[in-house]
């Protein structure tokens, strides 16, 4: 840790108040370009306290720019983790306030729910399949609080990752009734096709994400619990949205989910 507990409860208070204020700002690293991985993680830590304390309950994990044309897209060379709560959580088919988000895009997931706990250090793909109850089909709505979507992995993972809205549904399979690297993802949205891609596309296989998210935690004395999404990543580029878009996400086997804009 390089920032003071002083400074992280005001990044942390900062940041959540641009979410709630639905503003901007430029990314922290510009103010505070020493601060470590440690300080990032206790920054989005602080926000998860925050919302807690307003009464928010946990409701999943998230891993993020763990495709190829995420971190291309976004500039960044590693995954980062995050939290759900259930207020970002949206109901399938439900429309969302386009005026409480930023600049928010779509982006194709797939999502663990497990049956197990699960805890690294040592986790790996067949862990993570073991203790799969099962996949679905997910839609992360993110939402940069940072201008024009720009920064770097430290303030990103600060800012929970971008973590602004969620939606899964389709249909629940076990993850040993499917290949999930050659799963295919089709994203729509108003009628046409604005992203494609495979299951693969997330390192390789997206019970690798997961598998990261628990040696990630395990590090810090955490786990994954059961019972909750763990969105494994965008297999694609993110989409940008307005309001009256309608997006619809198809994944092989696993049905398909959508959203719309207001
Ligand atoms: C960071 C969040 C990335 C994903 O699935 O890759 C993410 C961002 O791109 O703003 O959720
Ligand atoms: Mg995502």
């Amino acid at each position: 840790m390089t920032l003071s507990a002083n400074t992280i409860a005001s990044l942390a208070e900062h940041l959540e108040a641009c979410r709630l204020g639905v503003r901007d700002t430029p990314k922290i690293t510009d103010e505070h370009p020493g601060m470590d991985w440690d300080d990032a993680y206790a920054i989005q830590d602080a926000i998860l306290a925050a919302q807690l304390a307003r009464g928010a309950k946990p409701a999943g994990l998230k891993c993020g720019l763990t495709s190829h044309a995420k971190m291309k897209q976004m500039g960044v060379a590693e995954p980062a983790f995050g939290f759900l709560t259930d207020e970002f959580a949206v109901a399938e088919g439900a429309e969302i306030a386009a005026r409480d988000l930023i600049h928010p895009k779509v982006e194709p997931e797939i999502v663990f729910v497990l049956e197990r706990e699960l805890k690294g250090p040592g986790c790996h793909i067949a862990a993570v399949l073991a203790a799969t109850d099962f996949v679905l089909a997910g839609i992360e709505v993110i939402d940069s609080r940072y201008r024009d979507f720009k920064f770097d992995l430290k303030s990103v993972i600060a800012d929970n990752t971008s973590a602004a809205r969620f939606v899964v549904g389709g249909r629940a399979m076990r993850p040993d009734a499917l290949d999930l690297r050659t799963l295919g993802v089709v994203m729509e949205k108003n009628g046409q096709v604005v992203a494609l891609g495979a299951g693969a596309a997330v390192l390789g296989h997206p019970a690798a994400a997961v598998a990261m998210l628990a040696n990630h935690l395990g590090r810090r004395g955490r786990s994954i619990p059961a019972g909750v999404p763990i969105l494994s990543g965008g297999v694609t580029e993110a989409v940008a949205v307005a309001p009256g878009d309608h997006v619809s996400l198809r994944i092989q086997h696993l049905g398909s989910v959508a959203l719309r804009f207001a």
